[in-house]
């Protein structure tokens, strides 16, 4: 057999249907655990909750524009009251596709549009309330926020999702639950279908409404049922099934972000008193997915679902445009900051980017997501491990399907995985002469789920491995910076992981902006100035 090439081919294919078969049978998309279960038989029920198709898609986005627009950018608040008159919704000079070029600039892959924030005035002529554009004098109440920035999506390539408050602080039927949630619906209902593909629907967990205010209890069942009808390829997020809050605003993910996040209860609905979206689960806890945590989780009873995190962060101190703001755009070492622990954390990094009252995005902020999109674009231009020979140790599925040379092709659906129960499984990368680096990049293939809980990346010194940068959880993407270093060879340990692991992607970059391989940057942890090793 060993020398019939059809043979082989055939058994190739056979292992790998099997394989695939196996899988299918035993991964699913949420899964039940018990206080019967085993530590172990968590750790490899977690391995095997995978994501849905939308989650998949969603994630491959990484980097999306938050755009908060509206009656705030007007009265120079954060929440409106609603009772705002809506004349005073009047840009100057309202220019979506000098957004869309920032948004480009900045290497954002949709953007996220706030139809109708709290105050309730709502960006699109609904013909379910009178509070709305139809009633500013901007374009003589001809205007559609929505409508226009959803084309200059569309031509430019862009996904286009929208913000939809559920609390609306204008809408004479809130508090009158019913009512409310029938006219809620409606406006959904108007967005889903009037402008053609929605990729996301963020749903707001805020409400002030106190003892004494309106209470409303929201149908959330009906809104998603709603979604999933009319648009089923569009992620739920926040208040919703498919993404959760990372927990804070301030641009970082947990040191070990997992999107296998274990509920309480399912059957129960999230509501606002629960922003993190889930009933039972607390978006802001200090750990979500750890095997403790899951153990926790199970003792009661609940399951495992694939829940990834949102990193949402303004690029001003505020959601809105004040002009006082001005001088307080993010600096770009802050931005590349928020993505290498965002989009490098197993994250979605959604950058809010609030127009002025010109309905423009500023100068200042313009500016700075073109530069952060330079730096992004320099940095990882060129894959230095891309040429490289791969080869794995111990030598686990050796056919080109499933080989070390997976990790090189760009493709982050295919991977390499070595032989179920490999333990300290290893890639060597031949790089094919000295190479100059200070960034690694690995990503896991989630669509057979997240399974790695730790690894090193070793560099070649000539005589011996030296770590260079170690890391728990990888997920989607995880980037790691270390000093500036020249090596001929670079390892991937794999030192803990779930059930057998999968290395989708493996990258070596160069961001020549932070040192050379003379003087190293101060900022490595561990690093010191001019620390810079060159092997
Ligand atoms: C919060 C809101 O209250 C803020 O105004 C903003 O929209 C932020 C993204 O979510 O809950």
């Amino acid at each position: 057999m060993k020398n019939s090439p059809g043979a082989a081919v055939v058994f190739i294919l056979s292992a790998l249907v099997l394989q695939a078969g196996q899988d299918r049978a035993r991964s699913a998309g949420s899964v039940d655990i018990s206080p019967a279960d085993t530590a172990s038989r968590l750790a490899e029920k977690a391995a095997r909750v995978v994501p849905s198709g939308r989650q998949v898609a969603w994630q491959a986005l990484e980097f999306q524009a938050f755009v908060h627009f509206g009656m705030n950018t007007f009265t120079d608040r954060e929440w409106g009251l609603g009772t705002e008159d809506p004349k005073l919704f009047n840009p100057t000079d309202f220019d979506p596709a000098q957004w869309i070029e920032a948004v480009k600039a900045a290497g954002m892959r949709g953007v996220i549009v706030t139809a109708k924030h709290h105050d309730g005035l709502c960006l699109w002529p609904s013909k379910y309330t009178e509070h709305s554009v139809k009633n500013s004098p901007w374009k003589g109440g001809h205007g559609d926020v929505v409508g226009e920035v959803a084309t200059a999506c569309r031509k430019a390539g862009l996904k286009f999702g929208i913000y939809l408050s559920p609390w609306d602080r204008h809408e004479p039927s809130y508090g009158d639950s019913p009512r409310y949630n029938e006219h809620f619906k409606n406006q959904l209902r108007e967005l889903l279908t009037g402008y053609g593909e929605i990729s996301e629907v963020w749903f707001d967990g805020a409400c002030a409404e106190g003892p004494n205010g309106k209470r409303q209890v929201y149908d959330w069942d009906g809104y998603y049922g709603l979604i999933r009808e009319l648009q089923p390829g569009a992620v739920i997020s926040i208040i919703g099934p498919d993404a959760r809050w990372i927990g804070n605003e301030a641009g970082v993910t947990r040191e070990s972000e997992w999107s296998v996040i274990p509920v309480a209860r399912m059957d129960s609905l999230p509501d606002e008193k629960n922003p993190g979206g889930i009933a039972g689960l607390d978006a802001q806890a200090k750990e979500l997915g750890s095997l403790m945590a899951i153990e926790a989780v199970a003792k009661k009873g609940g399951r495992l679902i694939w829940y990834p995190g949102q990193v949402d962060v303004s690029i001003r101190p505020g959601w809105f445009y004040h002009a006082a703001e001005d001088m307080k755009v993010k600096t770009l070492g802050q931005l590349l900051e928020i993505y290498y622990t965002s989009v490098g954390g197993n994250a979605q990094l959604l950058l809010n980017i609030p127009p002025d009252k010109r309905g423009r995005i500023h100068e200042n902020d313009a500016r700075r997501l073109k530069e952060m999109g330079d730096a992004l674009r320099t940095t990882f231009a060129v894959n230095l491990a891309a040429g490289a020979r791969a080869a794995a140790v111990p030598e686990g599925y050796e056919d080109e399907a499933l080989g070390p040379a997976m990790t090189l092709d760009g493709d982050p659906a295919t991977c390499w995985r070595p032989a179920e129960g490999a333990s300290g499984a290893t890639i060597v990368y031949d790089l094919g002469g000295p190479r100059t680096f200070n960034v690694v990049m690995v990503q896991e293939n989630i669509r057979l789920g997240q399974r790695v809980e730790s690894f090193a990346v070793d560099a070649w010194a000539g005589k011996a491995w030296q770590e260079i940068a170690r890391g728990t959880t990888i997920g989607w993407k995880r980037l790691l910076r270390f000093s500036t270093l020249t090596a001929s060879k670079a390892r991937l340990r794999i030192l803990g992981s779930r059930l057998e692991p999968t290395v989708a992607e493996f990258g070596l970059y160069l961001d020549p902006s932070r040192s050379t391989c003379r003087s190293a940057s101060a900022s490595v942890p561990g690093g010191k100035p001019g620390s810079a090793t060159c092997f």
